[in-house]
């Protein structure tokens, strides 16, 4: 084959990732050892004592500042204990020191740091700034992080990805890739002959790192007490990998990764990547699987208006990022095919080292996207058309109002999916 003819066919779609740059799940309804007593200003030390001790009080731990109140620590059923120094004339009110959730948490070590997920204005980001994670994942009957299977599939074209990560172990139930990206020099080079990107069954190992990060995002265990949680935790995974070490890859191997994610029934495929080559063989491709998934995919890091393919066919959800301030990241392309957009700078996920890193770009924005979509698929009837809808209804509108280049119709959110 010559040259020019391999350039023509190779049309390299790269990684679309920039430069690398706890609480508790119970469901009590108020703590188990504390009452809230604000005694009556007429009640002697002594009066109080005695309510107290009647009541079952055992000793006082503080003060609420402000409205005169004390917690003290009770013995038995803390709303019994309120009830009986209720009646007591030396007591204005007490009450159950009542637990306030912002939706359900999980208990994954470094969930806190997924300002995407729930923001909280850590790190100096902007409070709920975010995805609406824990509300969402309550509303949608999710809030209990069951660790069954869901009914929605992910498949993810990448890079692969590490399968034994403790985050993501079992999550992988298909797994395959392309035959061979080229001749492998020590490790050091792979020369770009005997590219063969039929597609075989086993071959999903990530030696880059991109697709392990995606695919945390997309569905890392939730709850499990380690790591980070994934925004569809409960989504079984089929990863397709069609980029090589360095993150790139041939158009055909991305095309057949997509007819092969489509054959083992993943409604919903993530792609991470794109090419400013409009590919017949990409565009026909994503036409014939739009009707039986919903494909989103990155916008791309040119920080300009340069289109990228997939993202820029019509068929496709085109995936812009934000900040952990809700604005723009700077990366992200902006044009009108971006359709929606989702948290992608600073992103914390899983890595194929079996650790964990910060990465940023429209590629990890475009799994957020993937994640709510694969919830709103369980959900929803209608097919990909109706999922599609209702991602770009539940948006939260950022910049200008309405669809914009910069967001789409706005930045993703799980509650108001799963509400709307
Ligand atoms: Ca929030
Ligand atoms: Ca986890
Ligand atoms: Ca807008």
């Amino acid at each position: 084959m010559t040259r020019t003819a391999w350039i023509g066919l190779v049309v390299v779609l790269a990684a679309l990732v920039t430069a690398p740059a706890a609480a508790s799940a119970a469901s009590a309804r108020y703590d188990a050892h504390t009452v809230i007593v604000r005694y009556a200003d007429g009640a002697s030390s002594s009066q109080r004592s005695v309510a107290g001790r009647l009541a079952g009080v055992l000793e006082r731990l503080g003060r609420v500042r402000g409205v005169g109140a004390d917690v003290v620590r009770v013995a038995g059923d803390p709303a019994a204990v309120a009830a009986r120094l209720n009646r007591s004339a030396a007591v204005l009110y007490a009450e159950p020191n009542y637990i306030a959730r912002a939706g359900a948490i999980p208990n994954d070590p470094r969930f806190g740091e997924l300002y995407g997920l729930h923001n909280t204005g850590q790190a100096g980001g902007s409070n709920d700034a975010d995805i609406d994670a824990p509300e969402g994942w309550d509303a949608a009957g999710l809030g209990a992080f069951p660790s069954a299977p869901g009914p929605v599939k992910i498949g993810i074209v990448d890079t692969g990805i590490l399968a034994a990560h403790e985050d993501l172990a079992g999550k992988v139930v298909d797994c395959a890739g392309v035959r061979s990206f080229g001749i492998d020099l020590l490790g050091l080079i792979t020369l770009p002959l005997l590219v063969d990107t039929t597609i075989v069954g086993g071959r999903c190992a990530d030696d880059n790192g991109h697709g392990t990060h995606v695919a945390g995002t997309a569905a890392a265990r939730a709850n499990n007490g380690r790591g980070v949680a994934g925004v569809a935790f409960n989504s079984p995974l089929a990863i397709c990998k069609a980029l090589d070490r360095t993150g790139s890859g041939p158009v055909s191997g991305i095309a057949n990764c997509i007819a092969y994610l489509v054959g083992t029934g993943a409604t919903v495929i993530s792609m991470s990547l794109g090419s400013t080559a409009d590919s017949v063989t990409l565009r026909n491709t994503v036409a014939a699987a739009s009707g039986s998934a919903l494909i989103v995919a990155a916008a791309g890091n040119s920080g300009a208006s340069t289109m990228e393919y997939p993202a820029g066919y019509p068929e496709v959800v085109s995936v812009a990022a934000t900040n952990r301030g809700d604005g723009h990241a700077g990366f992200s392309t902006a044009n009108a095919k971006v359709e929606i957009a989702a948290p992608g700078e600073d992103v914390l996920s899983t890595w194929n080292d079996g650790a964990y890193r910060t990465a940023s770009g429209t590629s990890m924005a475009t799994p957020h996207v993937a994640g709510v979509a694969a919830i709103i698929a369980a959900r929803v009837s209608g097919g990909p058309a109706a999922w599609r809808a209702r991602l770009a209804a539940s948006v939260d509108d950022l910049g200008p109002a309405g669809r914009d280049p910069r967001f789409g119709f706005g930045r993703v959110n799980l509650a108001r999916a799963v509400t709307g």
